[in-house]
């Protein structure tokens, strides 16, 4: 009997959110996984520890600004897929740091792309893109044909790399995909970002540790869907005959507000709203304590409202549908931040 060969896959930005759960996927398909980060990023590797694959990933130093760093580790493994989850990826952070934001972000995906152009072309590549570079939208529901309109420079990096993955694609016949992802949540969500931001905070008021959290424009709306459904889009994308892109979204939209109210009930927090705009509160019903409060230091110079995104492409060629609601996806962060919260 011939033995099938193990496939090798690189992930960039393993470490974060999405390449942790891309990595416990990988190896759950018997990959051999190398976890790329920046040293830096690789902290304690909590998340890593938290999925239980720290002792079966192969870890390399890895930086996307230095392109010696990506052709010697594209040089060392005959990489049958590549997913490029690695950037600077807080919106907020990308106007303080823009042109190191777009030379990892935008610039970072190009030098691997060549790099694989000059020495691996038939390796598969993944690339991270966002629907953040729909930007100011002026339509209901956005898919792959919709126009980019991009409100940051975490943005406009990401529609840089898009359409540069396109292009290798056409040129070079390359097998490059990009996978439009919505805004995607999990326990594992960086605290930096709004859901991870509300879930934490909450708990730490629930348990005595915090009095109120500070938050910037609560009428934001947007598409949130669970992170680890969405990684097994990106890998379904490298297992088509043909590259393409995708928009991942679950079609439904809400606003932070309705995040917050929903995590509140998952904590059994009574709290009504009071006052408008930067004045805004939350108070919390028995006691009338405030316990959300706005600060404008969290609002951004441009907004992106609005964003719900369709899937019907990838639910017709990738198979692929959300199956957690935001309810679902509420408790399941509040019970793991609860959880996390109360051994220290
Ligand atoms: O903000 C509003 C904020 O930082 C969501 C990244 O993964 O998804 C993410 O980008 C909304 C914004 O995510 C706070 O103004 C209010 O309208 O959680 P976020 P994001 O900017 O949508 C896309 C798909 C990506 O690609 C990105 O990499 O919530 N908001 N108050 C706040 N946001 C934060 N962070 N903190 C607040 O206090």
């Amino acid at each position: 009997i011939q033995m099938k060969k193990r496939k090798i896959a690189l992930v960039t930005g393993s470490s974060g959110q999405d390449g942790a759960y891309l990595c416990k996927l990988l190896i759950s398909k018997n990959y051999k996984v190398i976890a790329a980060d920046r040293r830096s990023s690789r902290d304690s590797g909590w998340r890593h520890i938290e999925l239980g694959i720290k002792n079966k990933l192969i870890y390399e130093d890895f930086d996307l600004s230095d392109v010696n760093s990506i052709i010697s580790i594209i040089k060392k493994y005959k990489f049958n897929e590549i997913y490029n989850l690695a950037a600077q990826s807080f919106v907020k952070a990308s106007f303080h740091t823009p042109i190191s934001t777009s030379d990892v972000t935008a610039l970072g995906p190009l030098r691997i792309l060549d790099t694989l152009k000059n020495f691996s072309p038939k390796t598969r590549f993944y690339q991270a893109s966002s629907s953040e570079m729909y930007g100011k939208v002026n339509k209901h529901v956005l898919d792959e044909n919709t126009k980019f309109n991009p409100r940051s420079p975490y943005a406009a990096s990401k529609l840089f790399a898009h359409e540069i993955t396109k292009n290798y694609r056409e040129a070079y016949n390359m097998f490059c995909c990009s996978g439009i992802l919505f805004n995607h949540e999990s326990p594992l969500r960086g605290e930096e970002f709004v859901t991870r931001k509300i879930t934490k905070q909450l708990c730490e008021v629930k348990l005595g540790k915090r009095k109120f959290l500070e938050l910037g424009n609560i009428y934001a709306k947007r598409d949130w869907g669970y992170a680890e459904e969405y990684v097994e889009a990106m890998w379904r994308m490298l297992q088509q005959n043909k590259p393409d892109d995708y928009v991942i979204a679950t079609n439904k939209v809400f606003d932070v507000k309705y995040f917050i109210n929903n995590s509140c009930k998952s904590l059994n927090i009574p709290i009504m709203w009071k006052g408008k705009g930067i004045h805004e509160v939350a108070i919390i019903k028995n006691t009338k304590k405030i316990i959300i409060k706005i600060n404008t230091k969290y609002y951004r110079p441009t907004e992106v409202d609005y964003l719900k995104g369709s899937y019907k492409k990838a639910n017709r060629i990738l198979k692929w549908r959300p199956k957690i609601n935001l309810k679902k996806l509420i408790k399941m962060m509040i019970d793991a931040d609860l959880k996390r919260l109360s051994k220290n």
